[in-house]
């Protein structure tokens, strides 16, 4: 049997500015720009490999282990989109072989909880997408490229560039430029890092893409929040990444998941996405702030309890020190402060 191989990896992306809302679900428009950090290729992340061949008989996806539909129409789109861009190459090269015509074989593996709110769609979407487009040896730029994985899910467009990127809403006609961009690469930041503090990684409890669309049809904060609050936020995001300001960066991090969170509360019925662990997260973060007089965390949420930290690496020592002891996860951890310090913190 003739087979052709590629593979790929894909990160988890966190929004920093965070993408609720569609205006076209079929097409996956968003309400707003949005802006991620792509974690390191070797933390969270969906490694897929992808094989094609003459002789395969239907096209086939094992997720985690275990046969998955391919029916959905979102994975549909993105395999219609991938094989016309496919057979274009093969019109122009009549030497090339007919790829676009075969079935597929995917196999994709998460090394992390899959649906728990830690953007498991956006990395799957986005190795799936990557994948079979090295494998067709697609000329497109990545940017193109993540536009189709956009139609599979909205944040895995993000994913396909590591370090800062902002997903381009695009214009009002028919959205065809809503793409993700490089805001800068992760080499331009390296002391920013992130971490993540698992609060449950069970599945989500209402899934983003119809939390989002009751967001936009029932909640008034909503309106403000796309109409004034995210284009600023989107503008003064990318500069302060830009210019490495870190006190901004954090600062606009924070606001923005809160504000996101106070639209999923403003929806009707509400949405909760926080426990009171991630709460106590929030609190926590905002304690150690104003302890040193200096912004050394910000915390962002997204559609699960989970908390994701931003810190600068000089500060790994400051943040872990209160973090370990609150949650009293792990012993041992070196600290200068006396037990009475932090204790007021608890
Ligand atoms: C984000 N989230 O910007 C926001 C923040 C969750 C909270 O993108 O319907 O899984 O597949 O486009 O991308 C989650 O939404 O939704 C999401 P679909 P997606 O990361």
């Amino acid at each position: 049997m003739t087979l052709y191989f590629a593979s790929t990896t894909a990160p988890v992306n966190i929004a920093t500015l965070k993408y609720w809302g569609k205006r076209d679900k079929d097409l996956n428009l968003p309400t707003n720009s949005s802006i991620s950090v792509t974690l390191a290729q070797d933390d969270l992340r969906t490694l897929t490999s992808v094989c094609t061949g003459p002789e395969l008989t239907d096209d086939k996806l094992v997720l985690n282990g275990k046969e998955e539909s391919l029916a959905s129409e979102r994975t549909q789109n993105c395999l219609k989109d991938l094989r016309q861009l496919r057979k274009e190459l093969e019109n122009s090269d009549a030497k090339l072989p007919k790829f676009s015509e075969w079935k597929l074989t995917i196999v994709s593996e998460n090394n992390f909880p899959t649906a728990a709110g830690l953007a498991s769609s956006a990395a799957g979407f986005a190795a799936l997408v990557v994948a079979i487009a090295k494998l067709y040896q697609l000329p497109q730029s990545l940017s193109e490229i993540s536009k189709i994985a956009r139609k599979g899910s909205g944040s895995a467009c993000r994913s396909l560039f590591g370090g800062y990127v902002a997903w381009e809403m695009g214009n009002e006609t028919d959205g065809s430029d809503s793409k993700a961009v490089e805001v800068a690469p992760m080499a331009h930041w390296p002391d920013m890092k992130a971490a993540i503090l698992v609060v449950s990684a069970s599945k989500k409890d209402t899934p983003s893409t119809s939390g989002m669309q009751l967001t936009v049809k029932t909640s008034d904060l909503f309106k403000e929040r796309v109409r004034d609050v995210v284009p600023r936020r989107f503008e003064e995001m990318k500069k302060s990444i830009r210019e490495k300001n870190w006190p901004l960066f954090a600062e606009l991090t924070m606001k923005d998941s809160n504000s996101f969170h106070a639209t999923c509360l403003d929806t009707f019925p509400p949405i909760f996405y926080m426990n009171d662990t991630s709460k106590k997260i929030i609190k926590l973060c905002h304690q150690i702030n104003a302890f040193y007089n200096e912004t050394v965390v910000a915390y962002t949420f997204d559609a699960g309890p989970n908390a994701v930290l931003y810190y600068l690496k000089e500060n790994e020592h400051k943040l872990f020190a209160f973090i370990y002891r609150t949650f009293n996860k792990v012993s041992g951890w070196e600290t200068k402060f006396s037990s009475d310090e932090l204790a007021q913190f608890i």
